[in-house]
């Protein structure tokens, strides 16, 4: 792997490209000193750029980097294992209750050292990035104790220096109870509280706070007392909503102005009045509604007519998502989901970048925020929900630096 400083520069007069709203035009970017200084139709291009630095897009559609802003990427060991007692018939509850599910990962995740995490989960992620991604949420979740879930948030912490990609950190102390704590759950609670979050958070390790509030998790009680405790440290919060039943996670995390409800497969209606009144941004996961062969469906009409804004992510874990490319994603929304192309798409970038603050740097191609956007081998918008399985990336310009591509 390249060094992110050895990396080109991406500064310059970006032409030959159709920006996906109007591809029929040829698109012009301008990039300076790794910010987005001016974008437009070619034919409006300000006289005062035609001399710069050329970079011929071939023809290609651009748009912003991708947002993948759910994801679980660090770990020890997979689950192969499950996903055949899954096969064999056993429901994601079944195995979690036979001993499997989120622990068994836990129990890798303690195993392993930094380093290997770090190997491991760089190979995801240079996945990840090869499907046009340029920010990306690493929760912690599989380590369970401060030493653990430190290990995980320095991990991600250190992905983001080495790729030259935004990381955003979640703490998600609250995924699950560990084993020691058995029938214990309060006192838990206690110690993500008053020990582990405000010890994380002191060593700069996490941006926003997360639970997973479920039956097999955690309550709506125990998830408002980790709300109250981010707050008080000043740290946004998001949750792990309504995935395998209507909890009212949804509707409490809205009175904390939670960034985001994800999964929300059962969502109420009064859960979506709340997150329109908060501006809580739903994030679907369609790679956990598949592997888990969901039938119920998350409230996609109800949302749309609301006017909330749909995210959309891999939700990468061992256990319901080992989904490495959010263009499947995106695909998956439109099929399964019933998303509009268009939709889907926002989906994935200023949606996206919503869901983790970053609306201001991300998830959109304007003036004054950093050079992140990906140039496709493609005719039409269309073709990036319409193919599964392709790579269709031509170039990525990744915080400046022609992270793919490096021809262009
Ligand atoms: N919901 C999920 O889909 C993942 N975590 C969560 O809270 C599943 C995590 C796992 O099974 O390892
Ligand atoms: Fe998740």
């Amino acid at each position: 792997m390249k060094s992110v400083n050895e990396l080109p520069s991406a500064d310059g007069l970006w032409s030959g490209i159709r920006f996906a709203a109007d591809a029929s035009v040829e698109g012009a970017i301008v990039v300076e000193q790794g910010a987005i200084r001016w974008a437009g139709a070619r034919k409006a291009l300000p006289a005062e750029f035609t001399a710069l630095a050329q970079h011929d897009g071939g023809g290609a559609l651009v748009t912003p980097g991708l947002v993948d802003c759910h994801t679980h990427l660090v770990y020890g060991g997979q689950r192969a294992n499950e996903f055949a007692m899954r096969l064999a018939g056993a429901t994601y509850e079944e195995v979690a209750k036979a001993g499997g599910g989120i622990v068994s990962s836990v129990r890798a995740t303690r195993e392993a050292d930094e380093d290997t995490l770090f190997a491991q989960a760089a190979a995801r992620l240079e996945q990840l990035l090869a499907d046009g991604v340029c920010a990306i949420e690493i929760k912690s979740g599989y380590g369970l104790s401060l030493e653990h879930e430190r290990k995980q948030l320095r991990v991600a912490r250190r992905l983001g220096e080495a790729y030259g990609v935004t990381v955003r950190t979640t703490f998600l102390g609250a995924h699950a109870l560990p084993p020691e704590y058995a029938g214990r759950s309060g006192e838990y609670i206690d110690l993500v509280c008053d020990e582990m979050l405000p010890a994380l958070a002191a060593e700069g390790l996490v941006d926003a706070v997360d639970v997973f509030c479920e039956r097999i998790a955690f309550s709506l009680a125990e998830t408002e007392r980790v709300f109250k405790a981010a707050k008080a440290l000043g740290l946004p919060v998001k949750l792990h909503a309504e995935q395998l039943s209507d909890m009212g996670g949804a509707v409490l995390a809205a009175r904390y102005g939670a960034l985001s409800c994800d999964h929300i497969e059962h969502l109420s209606a009064e859960g979506i009045e709340a997150m329109r009144r908060s501006g809580t941004v739903a994030v679907l996961l369609p790679g956990a509604y598949y592997t888990l062969r969901d039938t119920h469906l998350p409230p996609i009409a109800a949302l749309r007519a609301a006017g909330v804004p749909m995210a959309v992510s891999t939700d990468h874990n061992p256990g319901t998502s080992p989904a490495l490319s959010l263009l499947l994603m995106v695909n998956m929304a439109c099929t399964l989901f019933r998303l509009t192309v268009p939709e889907a798409l926002d989906g994935v970038t200023v949606h996206a970048a919503r869901a983790l603050g970053l609306q201001d740097t991300h998830g959109a191609i304007a003036p004054g925020m950093p050079a992140n956007f990906v140039l496709w081998n493609v005719r039409e918008a269309a073709e990036l929900a319409y193919w599964f399985g392709q790579q269709p990336v031509r170039a990525v310009v990744r915080q400046g630096r022609i992270a793919i591509g490096a021809n262009a």
